[in-house]
């Protein structure tokens, strides 16, 4: 049976309808530009044919270039079919509807003019996978909106609803209706005899104008200094633009694709490849059965008002879903309600949230006083504090009220699944929601799966991850799951080299320059000493061989809690935030040393980086061998999404590859000798130092 075509052609009532059906998302990938050419000359030599239409089949216009075939060797293509678009001289209309991303707003560009259904986005996201567009998307779009507002959409990288593109010029009419196919062939028999065609590459006035105002680029330049910081890609996109209004169009279109060159292999491009795919795989779960029957998330519920129920119950409200949210006295539900009262009026006053929207997600919020009042609820989310004993009788009290079928979920960050489960008759409904503070924000979302968690369970908490805009990623039950457990070694090791003589300055700087946000000693003021010395403490009881850590412990005694007391790692001015290096901690930590008995030295950068990452990395790969996370790259995508680690390095994993495992071994199995046991190397890590293969490559199942 011969294939689908990716291309058809048809004609009807003199339009030439050309139909781009290439699944999910019409992308295009080889084969679909030879038959978008094909189609247009088709068209172009029809006499019948008086203009044609540019659509998509399915759920999306087109999404861009095939991103797998990047990083390939493609063969230079004689003609493109954005320049064959552009030099018929028949109109043609793009009627875009889904999604007209990269390459595929490229196509819409170069049409002669634009329609869309107001539920669409379009939008030049090229930069986000390290970049640019390489279509004439640099040099057509400020022709059409104007140097400037295309600079910051190819920067920024934003899908643009298209209510706001019709704003900027982009779209020339959005359609209502449902059949976007009909209202195309009459646009175009509308538009077929008007003469001549506006070909975007012959639009020069919003050019003319921006001359006027070239100090645009330097201030966008300066404007991404630090967000952009070691990053390429966002550079050449504001070269690029800044060409279309210094060249003419073909020279532009040519620095365009030096620029495009410049960048295809470089890293970046590739760790945000592999980012933007690892983000995709993370949702898939292997051996789930195809007609296994995933409950559906329509009504909500969370115990516990305090900040993480507050922020959970805040992201169901953001995406619509109607919660109710329970403590044990009205006092503290009106305290939680008060919280996110204020986090939302905090976001209007920034301006990242409009008074209207803010007053259609308040009323979702539903305080209740009794656990019968979310009997119904199709999920629960406990938040209450950290301790078994606290949570038990919650679980016991949920078993006997939540409708059957209700998902029973747990954020704890840390406690055994499968014991919580045991107070309830339907282990199968309970599993883990672990979300990261502030929860209305961080996009991780850990389903931790206990052993009895039934399949649907563990489905049905991704896909609600997934409907509350979150990265939803599978891990194991083990101590600290899997996020925090990868974690934590970087934890210790970032306190340990402090006693060994590294500074907190000094190691925040490396993190910072390395492309973190805040460095983890900054972070930790943040967060507040105080609850990092509760859970310490917690583990000193229940580990009498847990590492102790002086240094902080002291901090805490002398009531140095962070930010929240002006003094921690750093002190504060009042009213700053700002962190400034304090010599009383330099004393403090000297103290301390010299009680423990540790000789002082220096640290070099590079070896402060490695110590903090390697911990992780090597942690990282037992719990692969543990099967507690599914694949290298998971786990990567929780580095990302829950510990902010820059982006355009792909992920810990992904980051490790760069020095190899024979290194990263080699290194590890120093510190193994020079520190003892908290260094013993992986298996995996051995394996793969000694037999080959990548980090990311890694997955439960090889690893095991
Ligand atoms: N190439 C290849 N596969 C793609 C793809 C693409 N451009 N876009 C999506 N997919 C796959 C994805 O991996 C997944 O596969 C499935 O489609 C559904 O995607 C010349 C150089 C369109 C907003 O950057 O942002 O054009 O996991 O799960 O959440 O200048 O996909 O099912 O096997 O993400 O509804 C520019 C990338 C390319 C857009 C839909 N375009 N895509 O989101 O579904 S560069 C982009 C997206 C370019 C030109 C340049 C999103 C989406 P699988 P999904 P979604």
């Amino acid at each position: 049976m011969s294939e689908k075509p990716l291309v058809r052609f048809d004609i009807e009532d003199g339009i030439g309808v050309i139909t781009i059906d290439n699944p999910p998302v019409n992308a295009l990938g080889p084969g679909v530009s030879d038959g978008i050419i094909a189609a247009v000359e088709q068209g172009e030599n029809d006499p019948r044919v008086k203009a044609m239409v540019l659509m998509g089949a399915g759920r999306s216009f087109i999404a861009g270039a095939d991103i797998r075939q990047f990083g390939k060797p493609r063969p230079t293509p004689a003609r493109r079919s954005y320049d064959v678009i552009d030099q018929t001289s028949k109109p043609i209309v793009a009627a875009i509807h889904g999604f007209a991303l990269g390459g595929g707003l490229e196509h819409a560009l170069a049409c002669h003019y634009r329609i869309a259904v107001p539920s669409a986005k379009v939008g030049l996201p090229e930069v986000l996978i390290g970049i640019l567009p390489g279509g004439g998307g640099t040099q057509r779009l400020p022709r059409l909106i104007g140097p400037k507002a295309a600079m910051e959409l190819i920067v920024s990288g934003r899908h643009v609803p298209a209510p706001e593109a019709k704003q900027l010029g982009i779209i020339d009419e959005l359609v209502e209706g449902t059949d976007l196919r009909r209202e195309a062939i009459s646009y175009a028999q509308r538009i077929a005899d008007r003469r001549p065609l506006p070909r975007v590459r012959d639009m020069n006035d919003k050019i003319a104008q921006a001359q006027a105002d070239p100090g645009m680029f330097e201030a966008m330049r300066k404007s991404i200094a630090r967000k952009a910081r070691n990053q390429q890609a966002p550079y050449h996109c504001i070269a690029a633009v800044e060409a279309s209004t210094r060249e003419p169009f073909e020279e532009g279109l040519k620095t365009e694709r030096r620029l495009f060159g410049e960048l295809e292999n470089a890293d970046e491009a590739k760790a945000l490849r592999y980012a933007f795919f690892a983000e995709r795989e993370v949702t898939k779960i292997p051996g789930q059965s195809k007609d296994m029957v995933i409950p559906e998330i329509k009504t909500a519920a969370v115990i516990g008002a305090g900040t993480m129920g507050g922020g959970i119950a805040m992201s169901f409200a953001d995406f619509g879903f109607p919660v109710k949210i329970l403590d044990v006295t009205p006092e503290a539900v009106e305290k939680g309600m008060q919280r996110i009262r204020d986090n939302y009026a905090i976001s209007v006053k920034r301006g990242s949230l409009k008074q209207e929207e803010m007053e259609k997600r308040l009323p979702r919020i539903q305080a209740v006083d009794s656990f019968e009042a979310i009997a119904d609820c199709d999920v629960v989310v406990e938040a209450v504090f950290e301790e078994m004993s606290v949570k038990k009788p919650v679980f016991a009290k949920l078993d006997a009220v939540m409708k059957p079928g209700a998902l029973l979920l747990t954020n704890s960050s840390a406690l055994d699944i499968d014991e919580i489960a045991t107070v309830t008759k339907r282990p199968e409904a309970v599993a883990g929601a672990h979300f990261f503070s502030p929860a209305n924000v961080m996009k991780l979302l850990e389903v931790v799966v206990g052993e009895k968690s039934a399949p649907s369970t563990i489905a049905g908490a991704m896909k609600m991850g997934r409907s509350i805009g979150k990265i939803s990623a599978y891990a194991g039950n083990t101590d600290g799951f899997v996020a925090n457990r990868s974690r934590a070694p970087f934890n210790t090791e970032m306190v340990l080299m402090v006693e060994e003589g590294a500074l907190p300055e000094q190691v925040d700087k490396v993190m910072v320059d390395f492309g973190y946000p805040m460095g983890p000693f900054a972070v930790g003021d943040l967060a507040g000493l105080d609850i990092g010395a509760a859970s310490r403490r917690r583990r000193a009881a229940a580990d009498p061989n847990y590492r102790k850590l002086p240094i902080p412990d002291r901090l805490v005694e002398l009531g140095r809690y962070g930010q929240k007391t002006g003094a921690g790692w750093y002190r504060y001015e009042k009213g700053d935030r700002t962190p400034h290096p304090d010599p009383a901690v330099k004393r403090i930590i000297e103290e301390v040393a010299q009680q423990m008995g540790i000789q002082q030295r220096a640290f070099t950068d590079e070896e402060i980086l490695r110590r903090l990452l390697f911990a992780s990395v090597n942690e990282a790969c037992k719990i692969l061998e543990e099967g507690k996370a599914l694949r290298a790259s998971d786990v990567d995508v929780m580095w990302l999404h829950g510990f902010g680690f820059p982006r355009y390095r792909g992920g810990l994993f992904f980051w490790a590859d760069q020095i190899g495992p024979k290194e990263v071994y080699r290194q590890i199995e120093e510190w193994h000798q020079r520190y003892g046991a908290r260094w013993k190397p992986a298996d995996l890590l051995q394996r793969l130092a000694e037999r080959g293969g990548s980090f990311r490559e890694a997955t439960a199942e090889v690893a095991g």
